[in-house]
């Protein structure tokens, strides 16, 4: 096999690793407990017992791949470990953290020759873990792994049920989903559908408007349970234009970049332009956040950024627009004087994180 030792050096690193497992898996549990105590808090000591196992069982089968010689296998291994993660709605990051933290304790302890054994194989995991394609991995398994929380939590919100909606969004934030995830997967999914079932005349006007409350209540109680930073990355303003109704996206914006660390002024929607001008000849942020859904508020966004540019030139702030207004047409935002456009939460996440690394 590529790369793999002569039999001899992998029977004997595998030795190793095998004589390890208890005291590796002890430790790299206890300092995944330390890293994340919500899971104590959740789990009690199962937290620690179930970490153990995991970790030893995570020990096994590497130590068994490297005397196998196979990097296959422990490829195998780590797409089904995958799996089993996903099917008890727990993200495959942790899988990928537990395994960086394996690497880790190993190399300081084993000889080198089985240090660079286990090093090549937990990469062959961790790729494997994160690969684009197959069954159980990228935005296909993502969606796998929110369907069943999807579609209970848009049940919940049709019918009314505001406290099992609010349960569904806060128990997958207690497993460690990010607010970016459970607001993209979960409630901007279920809204979309929604949009979809009012279309198709199969829900009332009525049914609609209480399942947004709902959605807006849920926002609300996660806001109240999530932590936030200090408030390092500057500030921003977010708005949804004159004549715009939607604001529920231009929410979650707000929320999810003020957990990343921005000084947030959230002013809803329907915001005359006079009023949006003077927060921010008070607050000078960095950023102007523009909501907009419905095709016919785009003139109001183009007199919005137009007056924004003459009052404030070049000290203004960097204004970015976003809504379904925007979505079918990609060069749009430049066309009507923005900076830049991001077509969901995800997406403006991936482009903060980038202009943040390239500035530091
Ligand atoms: C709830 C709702 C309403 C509520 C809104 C209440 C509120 N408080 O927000 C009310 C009842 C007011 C409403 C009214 C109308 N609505 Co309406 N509504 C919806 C519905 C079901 C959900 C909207 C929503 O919250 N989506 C979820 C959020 C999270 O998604 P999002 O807005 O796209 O936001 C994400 C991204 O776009 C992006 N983003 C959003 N803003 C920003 C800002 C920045 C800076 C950035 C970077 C990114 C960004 O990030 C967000 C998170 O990922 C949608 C269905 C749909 N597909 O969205 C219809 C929908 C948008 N509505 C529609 C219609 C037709 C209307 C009305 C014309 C109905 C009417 N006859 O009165 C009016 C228009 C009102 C107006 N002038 O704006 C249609 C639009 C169709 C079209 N072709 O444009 C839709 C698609 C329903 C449908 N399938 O037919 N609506």
């Amino acid at each position: 096999v590529k790369g793999s030792a002569v039999l001899s050096d992998r029977v004997f690193a595998a030795e190793q690793v095998r004589r390890l497992r208890d005291e590796v898996s002890r430790e790299v549990t206890r300092e995944f407990l330390e890293r994340h105590p919500d899971w104590s808090q959740r789990y009690g000591d199962r937290a620690r017992i179930r970490g153990e196992e995991d970790a030893f069982f995570h020990l096994d089968f590497l130590s068994g791949s490297i005397e196998s010689g196979s990097d296959v296998a422990f490829a195998d291994y780590g797409r089904w470990a995958r799996r089993v993660l996903l099917a008890r709605g727990l993200d495959p990051k942790f899988l990928v953290e537990n395994l960086e933290q394996i690497q880790k304790a190993l190399e300081v302890r084993l000889p080198d020759v089985a240090a660079k054994q286990v090093d090549r194989l937990v990469r062959v995991g961790i790729e494997a873990i994160q690969e684009k394609g197959s069954p159980g991995s990228d935005e296909a398994s993502e969606t796998e792994l929110y369907a069943e929380a999807q579609a209970v939590f848009q049940q919940a919100i049709l019918q009314g049920h505001r406290r099992a909606a609010s349960n569904i969004a806060m128990e997958l934030l207690q497993k460690g989903h990010s607010l970016t995830d459970i607001y993209y997967h979960v409630l901007q999914r279920s809204l979309y559908s929604i949009g979809e079932l009012w279309e198709a005349n199969r829900i009332t006007v009525a049914e609609e408007h209480m399942a947004t409350a709902i959605c807006q209540y849920v926002i609300a109680t996660l806001y109240e349970e999530v932590e936030f930073p200090d408030k390092v990355r500057g500030s921003v303003v977010i708005t949804g234009v004159q004549g715009e109704l939607h604001q529920v996206g231009a929410n979650m914006v707000s929320d999810v970049l003020e957990s990343m660390g921005w000084d947030v002024r959230f002013l809803g929607t329907n915001m005359p332009h006079t009023g949006i001008l003077s927060v921010i000849e008070e607050h000078k942020p960095q950023m102007l956040g523009i909501s907009a859904t419905m095709l016919f508020n785009l003139p109001s966004v183009r007199a919005l950024i137009q007056d924004v540019r003459a009052r404030f030139g070049i000290n203004g702030p960097r204004i970015v627009v976003g809504g379904a207004a925007f979505r079918s047409a990609p060069g749009l935002y430049r066309e009507i004087g923005a900076d830049a456009f991001a077509s969901d939460i995800r997406e403006l996440v991936q482009q903060l994180e980038v202009s943040s690394e390239q500035t530091q």
